[in-house]
């Protein structure tokens, strides 16, 4: 790992941990359970025998195309000379997840969760003269779209409490996705000869890995008064390769948030967070069209997150046990290997139940 990524590494573990705790530090212990924005997963633990559910609606927003951190235009990456005659102009993928945890002991929770996955992705393409008598221009242009959806993959997990104080937890996050989601989807294209074949999409349309992958991770929370606040590593480790011969890239996150108790019932948080993952290695032989999404190269880089959130928490009578939160994150800088569409935004809408 570069230097330059160890050095971010630190400086998130700097504002989220040592930082709060020399600025709170103090004896208060007013315990509550602190619960992480709604965009992060496996924030928390639960008491013996207790139960939570949730849903959580994710959309993910992607627009426009990067060259490393620079902006390229479609008819740069025309011009390019990498024979990309087809390119992405917009991506939504809404993801609806279901959770399911369950503690066995204080020690250890256990969760479960289910995705269902739409995907839409818009594109360009410019046509190839059709020989020399042809009036057809370079310019000439068509745009098609391509969707895809479905069961996505299925996550189980495992939380092992590390520590557990009156105001700091941190506990170990041991998760394995299993490859439910199809990898195989198929849709009618246009291409640049002006036919409309239903070939395989290209890797970012499908809906699983493929493969079984790791999921370890460390998480620290910690709440003092009528603030909390914490940090997640996480990593994604493919086992390997999928029956198409490819495995998605590896990943690591670290995220950090702070949040501030306004009322009983509404609390408020911010929250950054870096990602960088790896290119895909293998091919899948079914998969190449003049895009730059059906090259394996072009996948992978490194991006920070902004969030900001709110959580409205139901403390007496029939509101008591729910939760309904709102995370809204906004790609703030991005570095992408090769030519890839640019992360814009993401909008996370949860609703938990504990009993
Ligand atoms: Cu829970």
């Amino acid at each position: 790992m570069p230097a330059q990524k160890l050095l971010k590494l630190l400086a998130f573990f700097f504002f989220s941990t040592l930082l709060p705790q020399s600025l709170w530090a103090n004896t208060d212990h007013h315990k509550i359970t602190a619960h992480a924005p709604i965009g992060v997963m496996g924030d928390h633990m639960h008491k013996t025998g207790e139960w939570m559910f949730s849903y959580r609606y994710m959309s993910m927003s992607m627009e426009d195309n990067l060259q490393g951190s620079n902006n390229i235009s479609p008819e740069g990456i025309r011009d390019s000379g990498l024979g990309l005659r087809v390119v992405p102009l917009q991506m939504t993928t809404d993801m609806h997840m279901f959770g399911a945890m369950y503690a066995p002991s204080d020690k250890l929770t256990l969760m479960l969760m289910v995705n269902y996955v739409e995907k839409e992705m818009d594109h360009l393409t410019f046509m190839m003269p059709m020989g020399p008598m042809m009036p057809m221009s370079m310019n000439e242009t068509g745009v098609f779209t391509t969707k895809t959806s479905g069961i996505g993959d299925t996550k189980i997990g495992a939380l092992y409490s590390l520590r557990s104080g009156d105001n700091t937890n941190i506990h170990l996050n041991l998760g394995l996705s299993i490859p439910t989601g199809k990898i195989d989807y198929t849709d009618q294209i246009l291409t640049p000869m002006n036919t409309t074949p239903s070939p395989r999409l290209p890797y970012p349309m499908q809906l699983g890995s493929g493969t079984y992958d790791i999921q370890p991770g460390i998480t620290y929370a910690g709440t003092r008064n009528s603030w909390d606040w914490g940090s997640q590593v996480k990593m994604i480790i493919r086992l390997d390769d999928n029956d198409e011969g490819y495995s998605l890239g590896d990943q690591t996150q670290v995220t950090s948030w702070g949040g501030y108790r306004f009322t009983h019932w509404l609390t408020g948080s911010l929250r950054l967070t870096y990602t960088h993952a790896d290119e895909i290695s293998g091919k899948d032989a079914l998969i190449n069209l003049p895009v730059q999404t059906s090259n394996p190269d072009n996948f992978g880089g490194e991006r920070i997150d902004l969030g900001v959130g709110i959580t409205l928490i139901g403390s007496e009578g029939a509101q008591k046990g729910h939760r309904l939160a709102l995370e809204y994150e906004t790609t703030i800088d991005q570095d992408v290997n090769g030519i890839q569409m640019e992360m814009q935004d993401m909008l996370t809408i949860g609703y938990q139940f504990s009993l």
